[in-house]
């Protein structure tokens, strides 16, 4: 508890201390018009094909763990085939796994060989490789970052996980911190740009002093513009600059991983699984459909957020076909809807069972998801000016009554979403 209290003042103390620059005020900004995110589970857990917990939830010890990077081979890894992927799917941003729980560092880290430079035949920095792409592709890169980690000896005490790592019971939590730092700044340094670093895993030793103020002023020493994000389930701590959830929209928690997290006054993000593993599962055939997946998409953005959807690559680098086709469908829809989400905010009617609204330069998008009547109320918005069907450009009548001002939708619905635009007085 006194960990806790601590790390509670030192964070305290950073609400007189953090003051985001100009810079990382532009990108955060930036990151909320950009509203849709690849997300990257990959490691040598895939080698396995059961996900990315497999050595905690099979109970691997290290030292049988440690097999596994002699098999991992990525051969047919292609970065620029990757990046083309996130793009063709409307995707403006990219959060990889740098190190999941298992500390197995995708990058050729110093601080330890337990990485895929020294431990496996590929020998090839594989983030480098992204890194690159991304700047010559103009697309942003953040790197998912565990502090969370069943390999270090000195992660200790242990927490809830990795208990059955067969790691001595002793080791140096401070010692560990630095690793953690020394590994972050290499990230930091050595990989031009960074967009972010998205931190998962505090809820392990939800007690701990986590020492935020220090790693994370020195991510904004170095990377000032780069966005904190921690998927703690908690309120956000001060340093941080963006408020992640997952497997939910925000503010709801009704698949258990939301915890206490109310919603918070930074950018948002939403992050989701294609079927229902995170890192390769060979077994998952449990895929979201294209509809599914945008009006998540479009939910998302009616509640002021972004979606971060995830792939988990195969052990050869390629990226399974299932997630390849959804991820164009997605792009096709965007192709032609885009407007409607990119660069806009939360609308101005919050979150309804038949759909949600966004807004952008004095425009009411109305995202109709599942409404089969042909009148649709809506709360007064009293300056619209006009209602058409985007796309099309078809007029939608609107009225203004009592109380409301009623939409008459047009009978040819779109199965997936239904754009009304309202252009506002405020339109110019
Ligand atoms: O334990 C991780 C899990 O493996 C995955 O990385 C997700 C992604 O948001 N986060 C944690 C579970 O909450």
């Amino acid at each position: 508890m006194k960990q806790f209290l601590l790390m509670l003042l030192g964070s305290a103390v950073m609400a007189q201390n953090y003051q985001p620059t100009p810079d990382n005020l532009k990108a955060r900004q930036g990151f909320q018009d950009a509203k849709f995110g690849l997300f990257i589970h990959w490691g040598v857990y895939s080698v396995l094909g059961r996900g990315e917990w497999v050595m905690n939830n099979e109970k691997i010890t290290v030292a049988d763990y440690e097999k596994l990077p002699a098999q991992f081979n990525p051969t047919e890894f292609n970065p620029a085939e990757w990046v083309a992927m996130a793009k063709d799917a409307g995707m403006k941003y990219i959060t990889i796994t740098s190190k999941h729980h298992d500390g197995f560092a995708m990058w050729g880290t110093k601080q330890s060989d337990w990485d895929i430079v020294d431990r496996t035949p590929y020998h090839k920095d594989v983030l480098k490789m992204l890194a690159d792409e991304c700047h010559r592709q103009g697309i942003k890169l953040f790197f998912y970052h565990s502090q969370l980690d069943w390999h270090n000896t000195d992660y200790f005490p242990r927490g809830r996980t990795g208990v059955t790592s067969g790691r001595p019971e002793k080791g140096d939590w401070y010692k560990y911190l630095d690793y953690m730092d020394n590994q972050l700044r290499e990230l930091l340094t050595g990989y031009g740009e960074i967009a972010g670093i998205w931190f998962d895993g505090m809820w392990d030793r939800p007690d701990a002093d986590w020492r935020l103020s220090k790693t994370y002023g020195m991510i904004h020493s170095l990377q000032p513009a780069a966005m904190v994000g921690s998927n703690h389930h908690l309120k956000p701590f001060d340093g941080e600059d963006f408020q992640m959830f997952e497997k939910d929209l925000p503010g709801k928690n009704t698949t258990g991983f939301s915890g206490k997290s109310e919603i918070g006054a930074l950018p948002l993000e939403t992050c989701e699984t294609m079927n229902d593993a995170w890192g390769y599962n060979s077994n998952d055939k449990h895929f979201k459909t294209p509809t599914q997946l945008i009006q998540y998409l479009v939910k998302a953005a009616g509640n002021n957020a972004n979606f971060l959807l995830n792939v988990g690559p195969m052990p050869n680098g390629k990226i399974q076909p299932e997630f390849i086709q959804n991820l164009h469908a997605m792009g096709e829809w965007l192709r032609k809807n885009g407007e409607s989400v990119y660069g806009t905010r939360g609308g101005p009617v919050t979150p309804r069972p038949w759909g949600v609204t966004t807004q952008k330069d004095g425009k009411i998008y109305v995202h109709v998801l599942d409404w089969s009547d042909e009148l649709l109320a809506l709360p007064k918005l009293a300056n619209v000016r006009s209602a058409t069907v985007l796309g099309s450009g078809q007029n939608v009548e609107i009225r203004q009554v009592d109380g409301g001002t009623l939409l008459r939708l047009p009978a040819g619905r779109d199965a997936v979403d239904t754009v009304i635009v309202l252009a506002t007085d405020a339109h110019g």
